[in-house]
């Protein structure tokens, strides 16, 4: 039987100073980017902008991204949930010899001496970071940089996951949730894990429908918590965020998967926030007591242990300077 603490769930007084202060601290240590910070409605709500670059890969005879081996590089952060996703369904389907990746370090730090905008960069040497690489492909130094190679004009956030194609030299598709399903599916003749499907045709509604409520309250959720700039929509954020662990605590009570007998890409979605909740979230984005979601976690660790290992073991690497 699982058993999340009970309340507190959520600061009630949350200290509006307090959170500047220690939001500062937060920035301070991770070097926030002023972009996402900047996604913030009128009554103070983090509010995410649209992922850009939306390709696919297919094998349809006319697509300019076809599932080659070799072809694709996926740049990801460890330290990044949406970004582990992608990496999760490298390692699930069998796809880490037919598609490189590589790291950048874990801490946002300036990209360019011209302004002050700080985002992932690459490390000089494989010795810096355990984990993060330099960028062997394009000579990089900042995940922005492989933006404007991509797009000279562009003006989005400069976000990983990047799925990256080394033959057109550009971006494929920057966002986590269509990537995933392009390596549950278009990759199969090359996959080594063809038969796993993590959106079968029978779960398929019944996993979108999932993944519509833990995004909102769980994934984006610990976010809406963390980037909220007033007291209203940082309480309301959270208060959804623990009624949706409760009702994940209640579906993993009576099954082993959150969509029922079987392991889906909903799994995959929700393992990659909660094994992050008490360094990341927890702590920085003042969401609760840590330790909270530990019990929904053994659930789910079994699954996810032999698969994504080297991940898991990098992720409390990189965790540790901040605890
Ligand atoms: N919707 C995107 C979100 C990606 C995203 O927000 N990534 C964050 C890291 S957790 C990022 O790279 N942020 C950099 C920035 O905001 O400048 C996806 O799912 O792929």
């Amino acid at each position: 039987m699982l058993c999340l603490r009970s309340p507190p769930r959520f600061k009630s007084t949350f200290p509006f100073s307090d959170f500047c202060y220690n939001y500062y601290h937060y920035k301070l240590l991770v070097g926030m980017a002023r972009s996402s910070m900047d996604e913030i409605s009128d009554t103070g709500a983090f509010v995410r902008s649209a992922s850009t670059f939306r390709n696919g890969i297919s094998s349809d005879p006319n697509s300019p991204f076809p599932p080659e081996s070799g072809r694709y590089h996926l740049y990801v952060s460890y330290a990044c949930p949406w970004a582990s996703r992608c990496l999760a369904y490298l390692n699930i389907k069998g796809l880490n010899k037919a598609i490189s990746f590589s790291a950048v370090k874990p801490i946002f730090e300036r990209t360019k001496e011209s302004d002050e905008y700080k985002g992932w960069v690459f490390p000089d040497s494989e010795t810096e970071v355990p984990g993060a690489e330099p960028d062997r492909l394009n000579g990089a130094k900042s995940i922005r940089e492989l933006y404007e190679i991509a797009s000279a004009n562009y003006t989005g956030k400069y976000t990983v996951p990047v799925l990256w194609d080394k033959k057109l030299k550009t971006i494929v598709n920057n966002e986590s949730s269509e990537i995933i399903r392009m390596f549950n599916t278009e990759f199969n003749n090359i996959a080594e894990n063809p038969s796993i499907d993590l959106y079968p045709a029978d779960l398929k509604a019944l996993i979108d429908e999932t993944n519509e409520w833990i995004y909102d309250s769980i994934n984006n959720g610990v976010y809406k918590c963390g980037f909220a700039k007033k007291q209203e929509p940082h309480n309301e954020a959270s208060r959804q965020l623990f009624e949706a662990l409760d009702k994940c605590e209640n579906l993993l009570s009576k099954q082993r998967y959150i969509c029922g007998h079987t392991l889906t890409e909903a799994d995959v979605r929700l393992f990659v926030t909660l094994i992050r909740f008490d360094e990341a979230s927890a702590n920085t984005f003042f969401v609760g007591d840590s330790s909270l979601v530990w019990p929904l976690l053994i659930n789910l660790v079994p699954i996810f242990v032999f698969l994504v290992i080297v991940s898991f073991v990098r992720l409390l690497i990189v965790a540790l300077p901040s605890s």
